[in-house]
């Protein structure tokens, strides 16, 4: 079976239909292997729509996979989705990854956030268990030598490195500051942004520091407005970077406002409010499709809405996609023993809605795509596509 041709949404309905038919086929409890996927993301505070968007991609592929009648070694196999909240806190990110190696999940898609995604890799490696980051982008992660640590997205050497070039070359940057929110991945993308604009010949005339709790950044804008920027990177979230874009034009700084993918969500608009004008916000996505599969995407993100009421963020579509890959791996071993479909989860070649998926040596997407945007009347506006 391959589970890339299973795109549509099911609904309730469709769900309830194969219980009632495992029922009438006679299949008693003991019939049913339970697979068990963990999720975890923030699903409370500051960034907690992020979360979310993340936990319905996950509940969006278990639903289509329990639709579709999948067998493992020859048992019928119901997915069951453990959805944890990290708080985007590493502290309890750990806590949240050994509730689900406790719970013995068969494997775990998450973290969301570097932060939380590094600390908790080691206690799922120590488990035996595979993780699928849909959205840490910290090259660390996938650099610790742990064979069941896997990556769906692009990380910060590409999007710091992609982005540091663009503001030098195509935005003109003469003066380039940079703010961090000293999180893993803040930290880690401003650092690739600063190389990179260094590499391109570019002018760095200052770095302040912040926090991913933070609300008030006057003394740090004023500071940077001395230097007369005229590209301002932020290494951070949304939650963060809307009250910072408010406060640059309360303080009247004009300078392009950039970013890596915490920032480039559907939410960046409405946490900025009027702090936010036509072309003056840049960001990337850790991926992206070109061609052919935008269809693909276009449906997924119609049928997101339409399930939640509620637009895609950012990683939504790759959340799902790793749950699938996950799913791909254990039919192609037959086996949800994470021993077994380990091996077949290195090799996978996968065709998702966020594209070809397949993997390095390390456990990092192969051939990663970036999306570079800006925002029109408050909305993302694709740029290009980037590899
Ligand atoms: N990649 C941006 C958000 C998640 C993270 O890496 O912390």
């Amino acid at each position: 079976m391959n589970l890339s041709s299973l795109k549509s949404p099911l609904t309730a309905v469709a769900v309830a239909a194969v219980a009632l038919t495992l029922v009438a086929c006679g299949k008693k409890a003991d019939d049913v292997q339970v697979v068990k996927i963990g999720h975890v993301g923030p699903t409370s505070g500051a960034i907690a729509h992020l979360g979310k968007d993340n936990e319905n991609g996950a509940k969006m592929a278990i639903e289509e996979l329990n639709a579709a009648g999948i067998k493992l070694g020859g048992k019928a196999v119901k997915f069951e989705l453990l959805a944890e909240d990290d708080g985007a806190d590493p502290k309890q990110g750990t806590a949240a990854a050994q509730k689900l190696v406790d719970a013995k999940v068969n494997g775990v898609i998450g973290h969301l956030n570097s932060g939380t995604t590094i600390p908790a890799s080691q206690i799922y490696n120590g488990a035996g268990i595979p993780q699928i980051s849909p959205s840490a982008t910290n090259p660390k992660y996938t650099r610790q030598g742990y064979a069941g640590a896997f990556r769906v997205v692009a990380d910060d050497v590409h999007l710091g490195g992609t982005l540091g070039k663009y503001a030098v070359e195509t935005l003109k940057g003469k003066n380039i500051a940079v703010i961090d929110d000293r999180t893993a991945y803040g930290q880690g993308v401003a650092e690739e942004f600063e190389k990179a604009v260094k590499a391109a010949g570019g002018n760095l005339v200052g770095h302040e520091f912040t926090t991913d709790k933070a609300s008030d950044f006057n003394s740090i804008l004023t500071t940077l407005k001395g230097k007369k920027p005229d590209v301002i990177f932020f290494g951070g979230m949304d939650a963060v970077a809307g009250p910072m874009l408010k406060q640059m034009k309360q303080l009247g700084i004009n300078a392009k406002f950039m970013g890596g993918d915490g920032i480039c969500t559907t939410e960046l608009a409405k946490l900025a409010a009027d702090g936010m004008s036509d072309d003056n916000v840049y960001c990337a996505e850790a991926g992206g499709v070109e061609g052919e599969q935008k269809a693909g995407m276009d449906k997924f993100r119609a049928d997101f809405k339409t399930k939640f009421n509620a637009d895609v963020q950012v990683y939504a579509p790759y959340v799902y996609d790793a749950v699938k890959v996950m799913a791909q791996a254990m039919v192609s071993a037959d086996s949800a023993d994470p021993a077994k479909y380990l091996p077949k989860l290195k090799e996978i070649s996968y065709k998702g809605v966020t594209g070809s998926i397949a993997f390095d040596e390390k456990g990092d997407i192969k051939n990663g795509a970036l999306t570079l945007y800006t925002f029109k009347g408050g909305k993302r506006e694709q740029i290009a596509v980037v590899r």
